[in-house]
């Protein structure tokens, strides 16, 4: 199959997984097209058949916004028309789906058929896309896709119960290589950062006001009570960064703590985890999660959203009330002292990840539903 993906190419799980996606894809001999208006950030290596098609965003006196949505529009038609798509998925509503139903229509007024999937991911359905700025314009894309799928249950049902939604939604989890993201020897790293045998808590993210970073710092400044025998990891960067470190100066904790910023191989940080903390105020799946399970990492994560669908409580982590800053504490203290505990659950959250999450099982959905969808069944 010719497929085009179109995603946001920057730091965030609706690119990782668009850019993962495409590539095994790639891998199972589709020839994949990503239509972006960056390089997706983990697409590094290049391929025989996957191709890059950089959206050209025009400037001009007039434009107070230059119409980013347009040009993406005309990007797709082109590549379509030229390539000769047989399916175009595209990752994020806004304002990817909406572009690629315009991309639809004009084709379709060329005889030419275009069928598209729309995922959503998150705050396109959450928070910002049910905005009544955006509503109608994500109801309406969401209808007009011949496939939507959503990457838990918890997003499914969001969708039903906030958009005017005709279309039958498919849940399609995200997934992982558990191959890349498998639990690895970093000694060396693990003794530069903690030369006395510290434990290591770690948490990823993009630093944006849902993610509660400024929780994890409260939460590391009580399990250390003074003792600097914890380090914590912060991986990311976004605008809660700098609020973030301020807070960490104020509580005395900012010398226990390394910033690492936006960062590629996550699996090597992993490898030195004791426990990986998401106190997120919303989270539809919480791939980071996922990541870190796949490394043998129990999470300790809000109770909200999708999370509860990928960690287990008392299994492969712990789950706590949103802002519940006690529990995270007293679950994290929990998996730092009881060696037995901890090693049953990286051992079940390994596990977790491979039976349910791991690629090679997700990836077939993604093919399955897209024979689906082009024979419109
Ligand atoms: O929805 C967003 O704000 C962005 C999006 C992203 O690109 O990072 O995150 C969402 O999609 C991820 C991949 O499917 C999920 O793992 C995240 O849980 C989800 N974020 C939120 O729901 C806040």
């Amino acid at each position: 199959m010719k497929v085009g993906i179109t995603c946001y190419p920057t730091y965030g799980g609706s690119g990782v997984v668009a850019t993962e996606l495409g590539k095994a894809l790639a891998e199972r001999d589709h020839e994949i097209h990503f239509i972006a208006s960056d390089l997706p950030f983990r697409l590094s290596h290049v391929a025989g058949n996957i191709f890059f098609h950089e959206v050209n965003v025009q400037s001009y006196p007039l434009f107070d916004y230059p119409p980013y949505t347009l040009s993406l529009t005309s990007k797709m038609v082109d590549i379509a028309k030229h390539v000769g798509l047989d399916l175009l998925h595209v990752h994020y509503a806004l304002p990817h789906a909406s572009s690629a139903v315009m991309a639809q229509q004009i084709l379709s007024s060329e005889d030419l058929d275009l069928p598209i999937v729309t995922t959503l991911h998150g705050t396109d359905i959450t928070l910002i896309g049910r905005d009544p700025s955006f509503a109608p314009v994500v109801t309406w894309s969401i209808n007009e896709s011949d496939g939507v799928t959503a990457v838990s249950d918890y997003l499914r049902q969001e969708t039903y119960d906030h958009f005017e939604v005709s279309e039958d939604v498919e849940v399609i989890p995200n997934f992982i290589d558990t191959d890349r993201f498998v639990r690895q020897d970093k000694e060396h790293f693990k003794q530069a950062l903690c030369p006395n045998g510290e434990k290591v808590i770690v948490h990823v993210s993009n630093f944006r006001p849902v993610k509660n970073t400024d929780q994890v710092v409260e939460v590391f400044h009580r399990l250390q009570n003074g003792t600097s025998n914890v380090k914590l990891l912060l991986v990311g960067d976004g605008p809660d960064r700098v609020p973030t470190e301020r807070k960490a100066r104020e509580l005395g904790v900012y010398d226990d703590i390394r910033f690492l910023g936006k960062q590629d191989p996550i699996e090597e940080i992993l490898s030195i985890a004791d426990v990986f903390l998401m106190p997120s105020g919303s989270e539809t799946f919480g791939l980071a999660a996922l990541e870190a399970m796949a490394c043998e990492v129990p999470v300790v994560a809000s109770d909200v959203g999708g999370l509860p669908e990928l960690v287990v409580h008392g299994e492969t982590g712990f789950l706590c009330q949103l802002d519940d800053v006690d529990a995270f504490t007293e679950h994290t203290r929990t998996l730092l002292h009881d060696e037995d505990q901890h090693a049953e659950m990286a051992a079940a959250a390994r596990k977790r990840a491979v039976e349910t999450f791991d690629i090679d099982r997700v990836v077939p959905l993604y093919e399955d539903y897209y024979e689906r969808v082009r024979s419109g069944t």
